[in-house]
């Protein structure tokens, strides 16, 4: 039985070596990634927080924490490296969806206003969706994305000023542009409300300053650590100094209970990855290999969401080819290139059609794709592409 979980990883091993792979969320982490979370550490109880910490727990609930309280603060104290930030850090979530959940646990009561992006127009899940815990547990406000599919910050003010939210969340998973956060804020403060951001998606940009940085700006900032971050699968919470003891309480022991020290030895490792010089450069390619493959497929006569990108993700919109995003999807895989289907702004299609798919760079890049490289995959796309019609 055992050799066959061992066969099935294998195959995945392989799949991921073989294909092309474009998920804009994925990358492929460090052999001493993979080898702090195949760790002993997998073994370890610590529901709490070490003993040593600031915010008024009450240190672990178990004995034999010495040295997963030592690796946690060190965790910590590498993340506010990797952001250059004073900001308190908790490396506990098991995902981002948990670090959300727990962020809006710390500052917000049930049936209280948020506003944020909707999933269509390249908003989470977890960002308001009404089959989500966010939108079963808040009232949710969305603003809106102009005829390009730009966030339209007027709409973000006017509807701040309807709604007096308690909290305003910036963030998104399928948005190509620059995030105006300082815009964000400025309106956030006005109305009362706590500024929240999600940079999951751009957390490695943020990290290498290829985009412009929430930290001052926002109150609490939350991040996976596997997308651009190229760590392991897992959540962080920064927030300003103050709301330290209200976001260490919401994730434990409001919405977890023991933190997965293996994961948190893997996010160690990949913040100290991201410190290195080699990381900014990487990302500067992610961004830069992003660009050349868009503008490629905008030469070819394509529609791209917001006409190009900003960052390490672009949206295709295929509504003039007729195809849905799922049928180019489930094409490709064939041809061993992976990506995913995705809502696009003024959707009419349901999500699990869709009426676009979304490309990401960061995976192959840190497999060593180049620009010109992306440019041959654009082309192998359009072909499969026109094949279909
Ligand atoms: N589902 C992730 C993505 O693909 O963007 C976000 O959590």
């Amino acid at each position: 039985m055992k050799s066959k979980v061992f066969d099935m990883i294998e195959k995945e091993r392989q799949r991921q070596e073989n294909n092309i792979e474009l998920i804009a969320s994925e990358n492929f982490v460090s052999d001493d990634v993979l080898r702090a979370v195949g760790s002993c550490l997998t073994n370890k109880y610590s529901e709490g927080y070490p003993t040593q910490r600031t915010s008024g727990n009450r240190g672990r609930y178990y004995g034999g924490c010495e040295n997963v309280d030592e690796l946690e603060e060190y965790c910590c104290s590498l993340w506010r490296q990797v952001f250059n930030t004073d900001y308190h850090v908790n490396v506990q979530p098991h995902s981002g969806a948990s670090a959300n959940l727990a962020a809006y646990m710390s500052v917000l009561k049930h049936g209280d206003t948020i506003l944020a992006m909707s999933l269509d127009n390249g908003g989470h899940l977890t960002h308001g969706s009404p089959v989500n815990f966010s939108g079963k547990l808040f009232n949710m406000v969305f603003y809106d994305v102009d005829a390009s599919g730009r966030i339209d910050m007027q709409d973000v003010r006017a509807k701040a000023d309807a709604c007096r939210p308690q909290l305003i969340l910036a963030g998104a998973s399928a948005y190509s542009r620059t995030i105006d956060f300082k815009a964000f804020s400025d309106i956030a403060k006005s109305c009362g409300a706590y500024f929240m951001v999600d940079m999951a998606h751009i957390a490695g940009l943020v990290a290498a300053g290829d985009h412009p940085s929430p930290f001052g700006l926002a109150d609490i900032i939350t991040t996976t650590t596997h997308k651009t971050l190229r760590g392991p699968r897992g959540g962080i919470i920064f927030c300003r100094p103050e709301l330290a003891s209200k976001i260490d309480s919401a994730v434990f022991p409001g919405c977890q209970g023991g933190p997965l020290e293996h994961v948190i030895a893997g996010k160690a490792i990949a913040a100290a990855e991201a410190c290195s010089p080699e990381f900014a450069e990487y990302i500067h390619n992610v961004v830069k290999n992003c660009k050349a493959m868009c503008d490629e497929f905008i030469s070819m006569g394509y529609h791209v969401v917001t006409g190009g990108t900003d960052n390490h993700l672009f949206l295709l919109d295929l509504t003039e080819t007729g195809l849905t995003g799922k049928d180019v999807q489930n094409e490709l895989d064939k041809h061993r290139i992976t990506l995913n289907k995705n809502c696009i702004p003024g959707e009419t299609r349901p999500p699990q059609l869709a009426s676009g798919v979304r490309i990401g760079t960061a995976a192959m890049t840190t497999k060593g794709y180049t620009a010109s490289d992306f440019v041959k995959v654009a082309h192998k796309i359009d072909d499969i592409i026109r094949s279909m019609k």
